[in-house]
């Protein structure tokens, strides 16, 4: 049945009769119906009532060319009727699987030559654990296994992708995380900075890593996993001296450095990759997400060829792989986007005019009386809520700030997420400079009506 044909109670009874969402308390969401999202234009959505929304994250961080790009339907209406699947593994391959691969080789910083492709970011991390693990077989030290990630990172969830990452809800189900993964702390200033500088912060946050490291043993640390700008823990962007230090650690033992550009990578940064903004020369890249703006589901991971030549040359056959490596239908759909990228120029866009933009309209918000910090990297952008301006701190837990304000983005036709005291946004990379005007207006609106929530409760 099309949209039109229920009524918006009867898509909700329907929904909580049959369909487990992620990440959702099931009971609570029943009882409430969901949201029923039902097309999209742009930087908009409407819902099942008519009412339109902007859609300030992209979907989930990934609709990068916004929605309704006729490049990437035409692209994989043509590849459904030509070929809709074919595998890659018995010695086959389809001609958009190849191309996509040359293409993000050419769009890539130079060391990455080669691609593995999964379906999501989860696979694609799951693949770096097999890669990581396997490449240090091969050279003879099977005894570097550990993967060095950070408390509150987000790197999928699978088995592998939800212990790589550093979510303490997601670890306490399941038993995870699985054996040879460890953490160090984030380097998130206002949580961890203890009074020190951002930039020398950076420094002694990149540290923690050189501590684990000898605390582990350096000839038993296979590799240090990270977001350049962590997404879903609350757009943690880190001071500028992190990443190179890190960089500097990585190389002093020689393990190696992967970067998760699944929310960082085709421009959101203002380059095509986070690594690049945030200077760093990976030898691993997971990506998702962008890659296809979402329109359909592909994941994998750039390999350098630090990697690839001993994988290739020595390694005879790496068993491991999945169905839809390389699926042709996505593969294509990929290969529009990039193109589309490309064309309208939206890496140089979010790097010279967008970006800026944001930033700016981020730091006018920082005057607001509920605003204790705001940021802005390429296009994404986080607001943190504090109870007190001066000294940053925080309102107490059960208020639940964020969720506050988030009620209040929501009935006011605007997404954007809470994590914890964090407001965050990441809007399509075709967001106009008066696209974020109005953004703005309506963060500001809802700023001022949490704001009102908090003088009325007194929590303050
Ligand atoms: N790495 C990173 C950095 C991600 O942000 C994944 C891996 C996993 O990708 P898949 O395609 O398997 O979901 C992600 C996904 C949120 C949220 O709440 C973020 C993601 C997924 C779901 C929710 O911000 N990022």
């Amino acid at each position: 049945m099309t949209p039109s044909t229920r009524t918006t109670r009867q898509w909700q009874d329907a929904d909580a009769a049959h369909f487990l969402h992620p990440f959702t308390n099931f009971q609570a969401l029943a009882k409430k119906g969901s949201r029923i999202i039902t097309r999209a234009e742009g930087i908009y959505l409407w819902d099942s009532e008519g009412h339109k929304i902007l859609d300030a994250m992209s979907g989930l961080w990934c609709v990068n060319v916004g929605y309704g790009q006729q490049a990437l339907i035409d692209a994989a209406a043509r590849q459904m009727k030509e070929l809709p699947f074919y595998n890659a593994f018995f010695q086959t391959a389809t001609p958009p699987a190849i191309e996509l691969a040359e293409l993000l080789a050419e769009v890539s910083p130079p060391q990455f030559k080669h691609v593995f492709f999964a379906g999501s970011g989860s696979e694609g991390n799951d693949t770096v654990v097999r890669m990581v693990r396997r490449y240090w077989d091969i050279l003879g030290q099977p005894e570097r296994q550990v993967i060095i990630s950070r408390h509150n990172a987000y790197h999928g969830s699978t088995m592998a992708g939800a212990s790589l990452g550093g979510m303490s809800g997601m670890h306490a189900q399941g038993g995870l995380p699985i054996p040879g993964i460890e953490h160090i702390n984030q380097p998130y200033w206002v949580e961890n900075g203890h009074g020190l500088g951002r930039d020398e912060f950076g420094l002694v946050a990149a540290r923690w890593l050189e501590e684990k490291i000898r605390i582990i043993g350096p000839e038993k640390v296979a590799a240090f996993i990270g977001e350049p700008v962590q997404g879903a823990g609350g757009v943690i962007i880190p001071p500028a001296t992190y990443w190179p230090e890190i960089q500097r650690i990585c190389d002093k033992y020689g393990i190696l450095l992967v970067s998760d550009e699944v929310i960082c990578g085709f421009g959101r940064t203002g380059r095509w990759f986070g690594c690049e903004t945030f200077g760093m020369k990976p030898d691993l890249m997971t990506f998702a997400k962008g890659v296809t703006s979402g329109y359909v589901p592909l994941g994998g991971v750039m390999v350098g060829e630090r990697v690839a030549r001993v994988l290739i040359d020595q390694g005879g056959e790496f068993e491991h792989g999945y169905t839809y490596s390389g699926h042709p239908v996505a593969c294509a759909v990929g290969l529009a986007n990039l193109r589309l990228i490309r064309e309208l120029g939206l890496v140089e866009r979010v790097h010279d005019d967008v970006g800026p933009c944001l930033a700016e309209a981020f730091a006018s918000l920082r005057e607001h009386p509920l605003v204790g910090d705001a940021e802005a990297c390429g296009l994404m952008g986080a607001l943190l809520l504090v109870r007190d301006k001066a000294s940053l701190a925080p309102f107490p837990h059960q208020v639940g700030i964020g969720m506050v304000c988030r009620g209040h983005c929501f009935a006011n036709g605007l997404i954007m997420r809470a994590v914890g005291n964090r407001m965050i946004i990441a809007p399509p990379l075709v967001i106009t400079r008066t696209q974020i005007d109005e953004m703005t207006t309506l963060i500001r609106r809802c700023l001022d009506l949490t704001l009102a929530d908090v003088q009325r409760e007194g929590w303050r």
